[in-house]
């Protein structure tokens, strides 16, 4: 959009005078931001209604992305970025004498998800725009967003994240668009007057959804769509009913937090309520929508995709039946049509215990009416599958199981695509984890591969990199990301490395200053900037990392004078609050870093950083600055990893082993510009399936393997209690569920050869620049035109303007 530095300036006053009432000099960061963030969404407002009107006059298909999770990061400097409105308001800022980027750093970073899952779905929501597609985003407005982690004494502490406390600029709460949603009581069905069965409820609690609604800027595309989060409230006609505060509880508590505590039965039955209030609200106002234009209802599919993303939304199926035939009143048969043709599905782990089973009772008694059609659903599944398929696979891929109700099995029969997200991981759906499925539908079954959006996690994240490609390519890179091969050009151009080296080199300045600035440690720019970003998870093998971290500090103390490059290993991750292994993780790692930090023996060569509270705002921190990219999780077990790509996408060599996309990562860089190690995912079913696997040998007859175990429990470490036991126990004792000691030696290696290629300066640099030439398949518009042609039928839509 068009805006002068002059206008900007006067409606920044303005704003500014008419929030508060007295003039922008007076006002604190807070104020400066908010009046900010106001005049960027009042800039927003006529093209995200023009995108909703043209929507509507075009009868355009929309794309509904049902989500518990959304990672959306500050939203100020995307706003503006991809408004084409960045320079003008820096500049128009600077001249009142503010800085801009101070006030986007009191923005609060949303933290409505736990991590790939949820920041994938922000990276879909802003290409889906960018790409002029009609998609819009369905969630839950958590009062509390994931919990907000610092260290004690190096143990995480779980903090609330009350990130509603301070205005929320960007949302939008539309009263005229409320839902009631049902819960409980007793339902039955009677035949009326007309002839038709009809749901009859008595006694239930009702909830009303009310939805906030955040808009989701295109890439200079004057295009907005709409992220739509749902808020638990009390009805007002039911008001007087609630006397006390705790009476008012079991509503408000609904979308009070992000994850309640699943180690007991009224927390998974919370979970199981926000599951439902989120999807049920997000189907009445699609199905609103279509009452209101008077759309035929065959004609849904034809109109609406709606997409579960993992099995948290799908309930989708049955609430779709269920309003097709309570409200709609559609024969079964046509419900089903629509909703099969409606519904599609991505799973993202292959971990059992992520893949959600709800007790049947449980669903029986706070969804009775969605537990009729789910069984309903069943018996017809079974009546189908018996006599074409057999005992077996019809038991194994029933959706209702030994007391259970299998939501992946809910969600593969209810759609008519089911995809993974890297091609390895799709691969071990159709022959493992839903095998059975494949068999029954294999023409449901695709792969779309992860994607990032180059916007938030390049241009905005790295504008030094942004210049230098823009000089060197042109700027065409930024539309179309495939023209980031034509930088592959330069791999032997002298000054171009140089530049690069240059680029990677502030950033590390920065990051630096960012580490003595928050931890009180002192790094080496110029030292190597290892860095492991994600969950914590014994899968993912933070302690896999730890160990070679440990045994580099033995042999520097045994030989001061190894030759290692220096090294800082840079960790960001949060542990799940209940998942007591993954903390004792945590915790050895600070102590390792207390210990390593503050040995003059260690100097530059070895330094440890775990940061706190990794989130959306620090990736944008960290990434840039990165030489290495640690993916070391088990080969098949990680579904696709998406800091992968961000890494990769700003010049770091990736450090691998071959799971989930990393296989895609080295097969588009070449394996010469990526280390690879450990065992492949065919010899980790195969090692699994022989039973031969023993930790304790490699403890005892691997020297290194027997020095770094036998550190975690003999005081090396400082301050632990039992947490280095754990770790060697769990390794040793409980046989390293995650072969570990199994890729100790190749990782090591791995770990030395980059060493070696790090002291080629001109080398490094040569390989960092083809990984950001070959990013570019791993851009989210890229997938998300995949998922647009292959699953949704959506195409690209012109905004109609006013006048
Ligand atoms: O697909 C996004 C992201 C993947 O990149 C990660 O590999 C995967 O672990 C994550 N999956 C989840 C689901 N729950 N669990 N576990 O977060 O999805």
């Amino acid at each position: 959009m068009e805006l002068t530095t002059k206008d900007f300036i006067k409606d920044y006053k303005n704003q500014f005078q008419s929030m508060y009432a007295y003039s922008y000099e007076e006002g604190s960061t807070e104020q400066l931001y908010n009046a900010l963030g106001l005049l960027v969404k009042n800039y927003i407002s006529t093209p995200w209604k023009e995108t909703r009107e043209t929507y509507i006059k075009n009868s355009v298909k929309q794309v509904f992305y049902f989500s518990m999770e959304f990672l959306p990061g500050r939203q100020l400097k995307s706003n503006a970025y991809n408004l084409g409105l960045l320079d003008t308001v820096k500049e128009g800022l600077t001249e009142l004498g503010l800085s801009f980027d101070e006030l986007s750093e009191a923005e609060v970073d949303p933290a409505l998800g736990n991590g790939g899952l949820g920041r994938l779905a922000s990276c879909f929501m802003d290409s889906l725009a960018s790409l002029s597609m009609a998609g819009n985003g369905n969630g839950i407005r958590y009062q509390y967003g994931l919990f907000r982690q610092k260290f004690v004494d190096g143990y995480q502490v779980e903090l609330p994240e009350n990130w509603l406390r301070y205005r929320n600029v960007w949302e939008t709460s539309n009263d005229k668009s409320t839902c009631m949603v049902r819960f409980g009581g007793n339902v039955w069905l009677e035949r009326n007057k007309q002839g038709y069965l009809e749901a009859k409820y008595e006694n239930t609690l009702n909830v009303l959804a009310v939805p906030y609604d955040t808009p989701m800027v295109g890439y200079r595309n004057d295009k907005v769509n709409n992220l739509r989060l749902w808020s638990a409230e009390i009805p007002v006609e039911e008001e007087n009913n609630y006397h006390t505060i705790e009476e008012t509880e079991p509503i408000k508590e609904i979308t009070q937090v992000l994850y309640p505590d699943d180690s007991n039965y009224e927390g998974r039955l919370l979970r199981l309520k926000q599951e439902y209030f989120m999807v049920s609200a997000g189907v009445q106002s699609i199905i609103r929508h279509f009452r209101k234009y008077n759309v035929p209802r065959k004609n849904i599919p034809d109109k609406v995709a709606i997409h579960i993303n993992d099995t948290h939304p799908a309930l989708v199926v049955p609430e779709l039946m269920r309003i097709l035939i309570d409200e709609e009143r559609l024969s079964w048969e046509q419900a089903w049509e629509i909703t099969f043709k409606t519904c599609s599905y991505t799973n993202h782990t292959i971990l059992r215990e992520a893949l959600e089973k709800w007790p049947i009772d449980m669903m029986k008694e706070l969804l009775p009416r969605i537990y009729m059609i789910i069984e309903e659903i069943n018996r017809r599944f079974v009546e189908n599958t018996l006599p074409l398929y057999g005992e077996r696979i019809t038991w194994q891929t029933a959706i209702l199981q030994n007391g259970v109700v299998n939501m992946a099995h809910m969600a593969v029969i209810g759609s008519h695509s089911v995809n993974g997200v890297a091609q390895l991981h799709t691969d071990i759906l159709m022959n493992d984890v839903l095998k059975d499925f494949f068999e029954l539908y294999p023409e449901r079954f695709n792969n779309k591969t992860n994607g990032i959006t180059q916007r938030r996690w390049v241009h905005l994240a790295n504008p030094g990199l942004t210049q230098l490609l823009d000089d060197k390519i042109g700027e065409d890179w930024k539309k179309n990301p495939s023209e980031l091969k034509v930088f592959k050009g330069q791999e032997k151009d002298k000054q171009t490395l140089k530049q690069l080296a240059a680029i990677k080199l502030e950033n590390k300045k920065r990051l630096a200053d960012h580490i003595e600035k928050v931890k009180g440690i002192k790094v080496n720019p110029n030292a190597i900037f290892d860095v492991q970003i994600k969950r914590l998870h014994a899968y993912k093998r933070q302690h896999l990392n730890l160990l070679h971290i440990l045994h580099r500090y033995l042999e520097i103390k045994q030989n001061p004078s190894v030759d290692y490059a220096p090294r800082v290993f840079i960790f960001g991750a949060k542990a799940a609050p209940s998942y007591l292994y993954a903390k004792q993780i945590i915790k050895v790692i600070n102590s390792l870093a207390e210990l390593v930090n503050n040995d003059p023996d260690v100097g530059d060569k070895l330094k440890v950083v775990f940061f706190e509270n990794y989130g959306v705002s620090l990736a944008e921190k960290i990434i840039p600055a990165a030489d290495v990219s640690e993916q070391i999780s088990l080969a098949s077990m990680e579904a696709s990893g998406t800091s992968n790509m961000k890494l990769m996408a700003n010049g770091a060599l990736t450090l691998a082993t071959l799971d989930g996309a990393n296989i895609e990562i080295r097969d588009f860089v070449g394996g010469d510009n990526i280390f690879v190690f450990g065992l492949t995912s065919p010899e980790v079913y195969e090692l699994k399936a022989a039973q031969t696997y023993n930790a304790r040998d490699l403890y005892e007859n691997n020297s290194n393997i027997h020095r770094a175990l036998n550190a975690l429990k003999d005081g090396t470490i400082p301050n632990l209690q039992d947490e280095g036991h754990a770790i060697f126990e769990s390794l040793v004792h409980f046989n390293d569920e995650y072969f570990v000691l199994k890729d100790f030696d190749s990782y090591v290696q791995a770990q030395e050869d980059i060493d070696s290629l790090y002291k080629d300066q001109n080398e490094w640099t040569r390989k960092s620049l083809l990984n950001i030439a070959s990013s570019a398949p791993f851009s989210a518009d890229y997938t998300i035109k995949k998922y647009a042609d292959d699953i949704w039928k959506v195409k690209s839509c012109a905004v109609e303007h006013e006048g």
